[in-house]
């Protein structure tokens, strides 16, 4: 069993002992295994925002995961929930497939940025176009993490990675791909943000902002997606407070955080 921390409470029991109530405890979605993350990575920590959302909404039982390609390829073994993997950048082409069978069940993507917006994007242009009503966690570390960091459409001009030495150069590699702000103008899609996981105040937001998209799926109302800027400290070459504080002070300009479509 996973451990349960518990504090006592005022409340007391007929015979006089304290009632405990649990205020923290390890999500039924979540496997009590180790990751294979970096330290610092944040993917853990959206792993864990998810998790709790989907056992606050209670359907643990009738959600479905998509896993990507990319560092978080392995989801499947630290989600407890039915998950299947999707080639690079096809997660919303099977969260599709999966929805329209099985209507009644809450289908969502877990994707990177590689995934996401550039090897899939056709995939989720389309899926959005027809309003699929899935749910897609986007999770924007700036560059192609898993394979050794290297420039994703979401890098920043300027940036350094092991494919733009010189930093990304708008000129020649183009300027960040901004999804969420794409999306919104699109009728199929009903819920488009932008989150990020820098600092628990924003941590906070982004659980809600996880539990906004859910329930978008469970009010039938068409596609949600929330961007989530998180941190890479191994390929950013810093360490995990100062990969925390790139997210702030660099990423968090590029990409605005806030709502670009909010229906429901
Ligand atoms: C069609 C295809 N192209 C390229 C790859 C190689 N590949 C595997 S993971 C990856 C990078 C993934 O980056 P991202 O989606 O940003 O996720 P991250 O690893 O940063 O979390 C690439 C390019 C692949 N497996 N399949």
């Amino acid at each position: 069993m996973p451990p349960v921390l518990e504090r006592p409470i005022e409340n007391q029991t007929n015979n006089g002992s304290p009632v405990l109530e649990p205020v923290y405890c390890f999500p039924d979605s979540l496997r009590d295994v180790h990751t294979h993350y970096c330290p610092g990575c944040t993917h853990g920590t959206i792993h864990r925002l998810v998790a709790e959302v989907i056992d606050e909404l209670g359907i643990r039982e009738r959600t479905l995961m998509v896993a990507p390609v990319g560092c978080a390829v392995f989801a499947y073994e630290y989600f407890n929930l039915d998950s299947c993997e999707a080639a690079h950048g096809r997660a919303p082409a099977m969260a599709t497939g999966l929805k329209r069978v099985l209507p009644d069940q809450i289908v969502f993507t877990y994707q990177g940025d590689g995934d996401l917006a550039s090897i899939g994007t056709n995939e989720i242009i389309h899926a959005a176009a027809r309003g699929e009503k899935i749910t897609v966690i986007f999770v924007n570390n700036a560059v192609y993490g898993m394979t050794g960091g290297q420039m994703a459409p979401t890098s920043l001009p300027g940036q350094v990675t092991s494919s733009s030495p010189a930093g990304r150069n708008p000129a020649i590699q183009g300027h960040p791909i901004h999804i969420p702000e794409m999306l919104a103008g699109m009728p199929g899609v009903a819920y488009a943000v932008r989150r990020s996981v820098h600092s628990v105040a924003e941590i906070r937001k982004t659980k809600k902002a996880i539990r906004q998209a859910f329930q978008t799926q469970l009010d039938g109302l068409g596609l949600s997606i929330v961007e989530i800027l998180s941190s890479c400290p191994t390929n950013w070459r810093m360490d995990p407070a100062g990969a925390l504080d790139f997210i702030r002070d660099q990423m968090v300009p590029v990409f605005p955080l806030g709502d670009f479509k909010v229906i429901g």
